[in-house]
């Protein structure tokens, strides 16, 4: 598809390879009323392994949308019944224009692109095309959206332990607290920290947070989330578990720890109506356990 027209064709070219691997996880869905236009998007598409899911209007476009997990929607704007626009209107009101990328296509030459992109499409292409420029866009907004995806995660995580920081606890987990019904929360925290720093160093404190993850990721089941709450204290979200449930997790922990130098204590909690109240009495617990004596969990 691609034209040898000057140096920098062969750089995109190895761009293109490697997208060429990531794109068979990739699912596009082509709104197109046009079986011809459909046809030959489809077609360039599949020629770069992307898989495809058409759509002839917009209804059965906004119904495929929400029935199939897709990455990216190149959208045609003059559609039978609701238009291209509408699509896009309707799309943005449940997913921002960073969140969620769309491709308006249009043959239109008046101010369509511009109303499309005002609509919150992140990209425009004016039919008939090149081959070589539709690749190029599709290729484009998906690079970008995998870059805003790394980011995000990244901001998200605690580049020390791998575990969640602050800002994910403040922006999703309010979320996943409302999604079920019984859910359970540990707070852990390593005991004489502080100790640990001043006898063998801060590299040493440092290896010992990360080992602490490790052996916390290794116990707790796929949907548990760890988060790093403070230096040496942790929080584990347990969806679906109540709080004797969460003690044996703990528990594992503990044992997973047995042959370290150090301990921890903790405090768990499956009461509170909201996540801040369920936060709260965790960290009464995991105060009590360190007054109590340490290296022990309260429920
Ligand atoms: P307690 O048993 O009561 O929990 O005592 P502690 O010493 O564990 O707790 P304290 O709050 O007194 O000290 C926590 C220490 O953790 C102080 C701080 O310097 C250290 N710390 C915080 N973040 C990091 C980090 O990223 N790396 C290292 N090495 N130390 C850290
Ligand atoms: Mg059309
Ligand atoms: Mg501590
Ligand atoms: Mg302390
Ligand atoms: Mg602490």
């Amino acid at each position: 598809f691609l034209k040898k027209d000057d140096s920098s064709t062969i750089e995109y070219l190895s761009r293109l390879i490697k997208r060429l691997q990531k794109n068979k996880n990739i699912n596009v869905l082509l709104i197109e009323d046009s079986k011809a236009m459909r046809n030959f998007q489809a077609n360039i598409l599949k020629r770069i392994n992307i898989n495809v899911i058409t759509a002839s209007d917009g209804e059965e476009g906004l119904e495929k949308l929400k029935q199939n997990d897709i990455d990216l929607l190149i959208t045609d704007i003059n559609l039978p019944k609701t238009d291209g626009i509408e699509v896009i209107k309707r799309v943005r009101k449940e997913k921002s224009i960073e969140e969620f990328p769309i491709l308006a296509v249009s043959s239109n030459h008046d101010n369509t692109s511009s109303r499309a992109l005002k609509k919150g499409a992140n990209d425009f292409i004016t039919k008939p095309f090149e081959k070589e420029e539709f690749i190029v866009r599709v290729n484009n907004l998906l690079e970008m959206f995998e870059s805003i995806k790394k980011y995000k995660k990244e901001v998200m995580t605690d580049p020390l332990t791998g575990a969640y920081n602050r800002l994910y606890l403040q922006t999703k987990l309010d979320g996943l607290f409302k999604i079920y019904e019984t859910k359970s929360i540990a707070m852990l925290d390593i005991d004489f920290f502080k100790q640990i720093n001043d006898t063998y160093g801060h590299q040493c404190g440092d290896e010992v947070l990360q080992t602490f993850v490790k052996v916390i990721k290794n116990t707790i089941r796929r949907g548990d989330i760890t988060i790093r709450y403070g230096g040496e204290e942790f929080l584990i979200f347990m969806p679906n578990v109540n709080k004797k449930e969460a003690l044996i997790v703990v528990t594992k922990i503990r044992i997973a720890l047995k042959d370290y130098d150090f301990t921890f204590s903790a405090g768990i909690a499956d009461e509170g109506e909201t996540l801040a109240e369920m936060i709260k009495i965790a960290d009464e617990r995991l105060y009590k356990a360190k007054e109590s004596g340490r290296n022990r969990v309260i429920i």
